[in-house]
């Protein structure tokens, strides 16, 4: 396992992030979109987790450390039920006050090595915008990389150019020969998840977990977790 060991573990027969496949819905709890909703955010992570997805994000870009941290530690006791893995955006601190599993870093963030000084027992995530990104991340053997944004997105004030399915088809590749799990990000819905799954890399997603009600949020990550899931 490139990194973790020893953190509390989800349930030992799920947590399969280390290896080098993963599938099916890397539902992300976003609470700047959550703002445009009625749904608070438990409520929203509680329907989406119904999925049992392998994993979970926080991703609090605005909130206070304060609210994050008591976010966290309400999101644990639902992840822990699901046998999903809790990550948390950007701050490995509180990741780790809140007992989280992993974090999930960008470019601008903590370097790995600082991460892994800070909080060995943490699983990292890195996220990559090209290419040359990716093989830098891939030689830090994180727990998985993330690869986007693959289509257009408004989650993301700063995103960058989409790179689309062919760059993604090259990610793939290289991920699988280093064996790294790939998570694809940016514009993830149903008809894109097909050709994720093809693929053999999963998704993770804000927006098109989106619905009128919580039963439409739920209806939408079952169904983006079956499309992300090879049969
Ligand atoms: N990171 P949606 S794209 C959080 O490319 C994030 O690193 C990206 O949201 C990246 O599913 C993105 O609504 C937004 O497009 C993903």
């Amino acid at each position: 396992m490139p990194c973790g060991v020893g953190n509390k573990r989800a349930s030992p027969e799920r947590a399969t992030l280390g290896h080098e496949h993963v599938a099916g819905l890397y539902p992300i709890v976003d609470l700047d979109a959550l703002s445009s909703s009625t749904f608070g955010a438990l409520a929203f992570a509680e329907r989406v987790l119904r999925v049992r997805p392998e994993f979970l994000q926080l991703r609090a870009k605005h909130a206070s450390a304060k609210e994050t941290l008591e976010l966290l530690e309400g999101l644990l006791p639902l992840c822990r039920a699901a046998g999903t893995l809790l990550f948390h955006n950007d701050r490995p601190d509180l990741a780790l006050l809140a007992g989280a599993d992993g974090v999930h870093v960008g470019q601008d963030d903590l370097p790995v090595a600082a991460v892994r000084r800070f909080a060995p027992a943490l699983r990292i995530g890195i996220s990559t915008h090209d290419l040359q990104e990716l093989e830098i991340a891939l030689d830090e053997r994180p727990a998985y990389v993330a690869f986007g944004p693959i289509f257009p997105t408004r989650s993301k004030s700063d995103a960058e150019s989409a790179v689309g399915l062919e760059a993604l088809a090259v990610a793939s590749r290289l991920a699988k020969a280093s064996r790294i799990p790939l998570v694809a990000i940016g514009g993830i819905g149903d008809a894109a998840a097909k050709a994720l799954s093809r693929l053999g890399v999963t998704g993770a997603v804000i927006s098109a977990l989106f619905g009128d009600s919580l039963d439409a949020v739920e209806a939408k990550a079952i169904a983006l977790h079956a499309a992300l899931t090879p049969r």
